[in-house]
């Protein structure tokens, strides 16, 4: 038994997790002694032991879908891309990257392609994420410098949170919040966001804005701020409040689809408050004028003065682990290392410090201007580390179809079956989380260790030990001699303050000589950590007249533009327990618990006017393309705009992938799509049957049935339903397998037991509507075998008589259902405290509370229809 701190690798809130290691059994706590959360961890990062096992992991270095050793991989790696360079030039290779790779990974990534390889095509998924952010500050600030910290939000008296939902997204944060809201009567909590979240559980003030118009709505603060205070001090001040003097308080209730009211009241508590922070995340960064609403909300805290004061600040929340080591590094295509950029002096200097004459000169193509490249057939070879642009880059349609047309796909990956993996030549098997070791960098600019605890498995290898391996082989070994992450972090750190006489932002040369151990046993530290004295305030601004500016901004509508054949406008975001792509959650039984299909949230006007029925099926069509999913009519919806998760995708359903319909849209200045906006229309599907498949092995199924798979363990389960039957296709497949076919067949129910020598092989429930069976009894099924005729009989109809159904899991800590929480609140229990001393729900991460509440308020109550 061992015990190791480390830090999560999912959100960018970053918590302290201690890993303990028992016979091949991993448990997970939060570390009390971490800043970032004290102790806490939410439900992912409490699942965190569930997710180590190797069920789907990719294990082996792989040539064209054969195993190779890594010899092979790399040396055929460097010749096919040293091919394509000298046939087409550097400009023909480029990197797709990720938040999630550790600093020392992004760091190699960077440097090989843009130090060595010489061209500055080397973007990531943060463009799809952070990059508004980034231009915001960039613009504003002079340096991508995030000026808050997490007791900011703590020790604030108004606090804003701006198309962000972070009791799902950032619940340890939220958590906090809701802790110092408890204790301090005062504080203030305005959400903003076109749908009501389990986020406004706490909020004062909800706006429920029109999509997009967020711009107007700080435009029109800025000018009301302005009344009472001169901003012309500012760079660009006076050209800023000009901009804003149209939109007084009526024409920025109308752009926004707000009430006068409702805008000058949250005018008046802004300019009141002594402190105010506004936490922005995706429904601001991911729009086609992201950069400028980044930037209109960082005006109103320069020209109020609420800026770089304890309790006040923009404060951009990033969304991965490492989104913020990426930008330290400079792994965008438009920036150079080390918040240096591709102008004259900072070309130079990195080419001296990396010993480099091949040094890109401009910047790269941005993410989806790289994938339109490889489409057009431009770039012909792309390497692919810790992300997932098949699933998550807006017109996937276009994007696989660019992957597939690509002569070289390379990915590295942790998972072996993903969307983009399926098309590649080339697959590297990376070191996951728990195997991997190196530095990340949170929300707040605190860079914490992530260490190993487990062993390499198989022959992965951590991604900046591939990457130093490929630059061998294309003959760049003498830069990346590196035998340890810790030599790298060294390097980055050294960059880092390399003749930076206190000009750039970033800094944290004084960790630049730590040794071995110490970097072991580095503990949580927000940076800058400079080498010398040097003056680094909050306050200046980080170009050569160390000016703060202000950007002129002038709302725009959203890119997307609904009409009569696409009435609608599409969001979509997260839930509480998926990550991304699902390929590390969605295996999880626990997980899945919550929501385990995509659904669509429908304002309960709309549902009328389309003809949509709660828990009935709808098909959503955009001019991209088409999904499908589960209807949930929401109260808290805005008529008028959908929500639907952003994580399924072919590895996990059919059809329930929301790129397929969203279109490449981008910001022109930071690149980023308009994600949460798409033009669509909805219409309901009854399908003509429906059913659960649960089999011992994976099945195929004919491509006209629609299906969506769950976690379970070990087992394969999918939910089916089509317009054309399968049970022939089941009882073909029984007789080639020579299993034993069992039948219960009355109208139009259809159940299916499949048996093998007494054991059960598969077994579909299926009829008109969907089944309720008994998952449990099913599941005890295929590893006992049921013994007597009468549970040979349960198990056939689907469920034991009289057993009571749990319900929809609630509590995904404690697994508590639906049923439970209405007996209890039904037997008495009157608060959440009460339910929590009686069922445990509500008591470990605490973000199901919002529902609970909704649960036991007895108005009408949105929550219950919360997913
Ligand atoms: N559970 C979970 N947590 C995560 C992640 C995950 O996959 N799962 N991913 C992480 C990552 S990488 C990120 S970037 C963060 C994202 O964190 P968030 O940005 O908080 O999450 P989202 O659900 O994408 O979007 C937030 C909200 O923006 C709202 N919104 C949409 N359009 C608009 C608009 O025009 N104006 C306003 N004001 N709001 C709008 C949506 O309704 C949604 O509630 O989450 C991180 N945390
Ligand atoms: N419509 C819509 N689209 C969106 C969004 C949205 O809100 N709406 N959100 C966007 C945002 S904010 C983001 S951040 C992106 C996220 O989108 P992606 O980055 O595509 O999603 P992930 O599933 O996190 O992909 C990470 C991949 O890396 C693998 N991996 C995990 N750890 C490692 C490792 O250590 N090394 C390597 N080599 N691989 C690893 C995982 O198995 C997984 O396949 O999606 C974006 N797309
Ligand atoms: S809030 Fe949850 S997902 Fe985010 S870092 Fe903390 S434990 Fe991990
Ligand atoms: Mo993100």
């Amino acid at each position: 038994m061992s015990e190791t701190r480390t830090t999560c690798p999912y959100c960018g809130v970053g918590c302290g997790v201690i890993a303990r290691e028992d016979e091949g059994k991993v448990s997970v706590r939060g570390d009390d002694a971490h800043p970032a959360n004290f102790g806490r961890l939410c439900v992912k990062g409490a699942a965190l032991g569930e997710t180590t096992g190797l069920t789907g992991r990719l294990l082996y270095p792989e040539v064209a879908g054969a195993r190779v050793s890594w010899e092979v991989a790399t040396a055929e790696t460097g010749a096919r891309l040293r091919a394509i360079i000298d046939e087409y030039g550097p400009q023909a290779v480029a990197f797709y990257a990720s938040g999630q790779l550790l600093t020392e990974d992004y760091y190699a990534a960077n440097k090989l392609m843009k130090g060595f390889i010489g061209a500055a095509n080397i973007d990531t998924n943060s463009r799809l994420c952070m990059s508004s952010a980034v231009t915001g500050y960039k613009r504003a600030l002079g340096g991508d410098v995030v000026p808050c910290s997490y007791e900011d939000v703590e020790n604030s008296d108004l606090v804003i949170l701006v198309g962000s939902n972070a009791a799902w997204a950032h619940p340890v944060l939220y958590q906090r919040l809701v802790k110092a809201k408890q204790a301090n009567a005062k504080m203030r909590v305005v959400v903003i966001d076109p749908r009501r979240t389990a986020t406004c559980d706490i909020a004062d003030q909800h706006l429920a804005i029109a999509p997009g118009s967020d711009a107007g709505l700080f435009v029109g603060l800025l000018r009301a701020i302005a009344q009472q205070r001169d901003v012309a001090t500012f760079t660009d001040g006076a050209a800023a409040l000009a901009a804003a003097q149209p939109w007084n308080i009526a024409r920025v209730a109308a752009f926004c689809g707000l009430t006068e009211q409702e805008v000058a009241e949250f005018y008046a508590a802004f300019i009141a408050a002594p402190r105010a922070i506004t936490l922005y995340t995706m429904g601001i960064n991911q729009s086609a004028s992201g950069s400028d609403k980044c930037n209109a909300i960082i005006n109103v805290h320069l020209a109020s003065g609420k800026f770089a004061r304890p309790g006040c600040g923009p404060f951009s929340l990033t969304g991965q682990p490492n989104a913020m080591g990426g930008r330290e590094v400079g792994g965008l295509a438009t920036m150079l290392a080390a918040h240096m950029n591709f102008e004259p002096d900072d070309l130079a200097r990195v080419a001296r410090f990396w010993g480099t004459e091949r040094l890109a000169q401009t910047p790269g193509l941005m993410a989806v201007d790289l994938f339109a490249a490889i489409g057009r057939g431009e770039v012909k070879a792309v390497w692919i580390m810790g992300t997932n642009p098949a699933v998550s880059l807006p017109d996937s349609h276009a994007v696989s179809q660019a992957l597939a047309a690509c002569p070289l796909v390379i990915v590295s990956e942790v998972a072996e079956d993903t969307e983009t993996s399926r098309f590649a030549h080339i697959r590297f098997p990376a070191l996951s989380w728990g195997e991997k070791n190196g530095t990340v960098t949170n929300s707040e600019r605190r860079i914490s260790r992530q260490r190993a605890f487990l062993p390499a498995p198989g022959e992965a290898k951590g991604d900046w030990w591939i990457i130093a391996q490929v630059a061998k082989a294309l003959g760049y070994g003498d830069a990346f001699r590196w035998q340890h992450p810790h030599e790298v972090f060294c390097e980055h750190a050294a960059l880092s303050g390399f003749e930076n006489q206190g000009q750039r932002a970033f800094d944290i040369s004084g960790l630049a000589n730590l040794s071995r151990q110490a970097w072991d046993n580095l503990m949580p530290v927000r940076w800058p950590v400079c080498s010398t004295d040097k003056e680094w305030e909050l306050t200046r601004g980080w170009r050569a007249d160390g000016q703060l500016r202000m950007v002129p901004v002038r709302p725009q509508s959203t890119r997307a533009r609904t009409g009569p054949l696409y009435p609608l406008l599409l969001n979509s975001g997260r839930i509480r327990d998926q990550w991304h792509t699902m390929t590390r959650t969605g295996t999880v039984a626990r997980l899945m618990q919550h929501i385990d299909q995509p659904i669509v949230e429908v304002s309960p006007g709309d549902a009328a006017h389309f003809q949509l029925r709660e828990g009935g099926l709808a098909r959503i069509t955009s001019l991209n393309g088409m999904m499908v999913a589960k209807v949930v009519i929401h109260a808290g919806q805005r008529q008028g705009s959908l929500f639907v998760p952003m994580h399924w995708n072919a590895c996990f359903a059919r059809l329930g992938k929301v790129n397929a319909l969203v279109a490449a849209q981008t910001d022109p200045d930071s690149g980023q799509p308009e994600s949460k906006q798409v033009a669509v229309r909805i219409a309901p599907w009854q399908p003509a049957w429906q059913g659960e498949i649960i089999s011992r092995e994976a099945v195929i199924l004919p491509r006209h049935v629609q299906w969506w798979r769950k976690a379970t363990d070990r087992l394969h389960h999918l939910t089916v339903c089509g317009d054309k039957r399968i049970n022939d296709d089941l009882l073909a497949l029984c007789q080639q397998r020579g299993w034993q076919a069992q039948i219960a067949q009355a109208g139009a129910l259809w159940h299916l037991l499949a048996w093998e020598e007494g054991r059960l092989m598969l077994g579909m429930w299926s009829g008109p509507t969907l089944p309720a069976v008994d998952l449990a009894l099913i599941r005890a099924a295929f590893s006992d075998g049921p013994q007597t005729a009468a549970e040979r009989h349960a198990l056939l109809s689907g469920h034991e008589n009289g057993r009571p159904a749990q319900g929809r899991i609630v509590c995904s800590c404690f697994g508590v259902g639906e049923m439970r929480i209405q007996e209890a609140i039904a037997g008495g229990c009157r608060s959440v405290e009460a339910l929590g001393l009686k069922l445990k729900c509500g008591t470990n991460c605490g973000s199901c509370v919002p529902e609970l509440k909704g649960m036991l308020s007895p108005a009408p109550d949105f929550s219950r229809n919360l997913p």
